[in-house]
């Protein structure tokens, strides 16, 4: 994808039912095949202890840079879509599997409407945000401080990273 008027966003991604990680990767090759959009940058693999409702699975999390053309409302449409094609093919095809994919950061733009609010209102409390967040992009400012200085602040207790490379997601799946 070349040409102007391209943002740089950042895409939250997590599942803990079924295969996570090949949701996950398929949910990147898709984005990526999109003539509007490349995935520029994944972070690594992360367990992750369930956050907000405890008595669930440990999640797998990652989170990814992209460029896109597309408007903040399309990129989340975009990622909505996506995560129900995964869910209705894995329900058809081998029971229940989840996927989650939040838009994280738009820019710099703030936006709060309905369903979108960006940057993510819960983002600065998630560990399991900020810790693959950090491993790309820890420079990236957000309400004055840099993420680095953010996680800092955080208990990243019991959060592991589980691949040891950033091309995780580009295998066949
Ligand atoms: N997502 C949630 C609730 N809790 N915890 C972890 N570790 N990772 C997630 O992606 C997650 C969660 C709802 O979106
Ligand atoms: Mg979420
Ligand atoms: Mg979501």
């Amino acid at each position: 994808m070349t040409g102007p008027n391209r943002t740089r966003a950042f895409l939250g991604l997590g599942g803990n039912l079924g295969d996570p990680a090949r949701s996950m990767a398929i949910a990147l090759q898709t984005l990526d095949r999109h003539a509007d959009l490349d995935v520029a940058r994944v972070s690594s693999l992360y367990r992750a202890p369930p956050w907000g409702k405890t008595d669930q699975p440990d999640f797998l999390n990652a989170v990814a840079e992209i460029e896109t053309r597309l408007q903040p409302r399309e990129l989340l449409d975009l990622c909505l879509d996506t995560e129900r094609a995964l869910k209705r093919e894995r329900y058809e095809r081998w029971g229940p599997r989840l996927i989650d994919i939040d838009v994280l950061m738009f820019g710099d733009r703030r936006i709060s409407q309905d369903a979108l609010e960006i940057p993510h209102p819960r983002m600065l409390q998630r560990a399991f945000v900020l810790v693959p967040l950090a491993e790309i992009a820890p420079g990236l400012m957000l309400e004055g401080r840099s993420i680095g200085d953010h996680l800092e602040t955080l208990d990243a207790a019991g959060i592991e990273r589980i691949s040891d490379d950033r091309s995780w997601w580009m295998e066949p799946v």
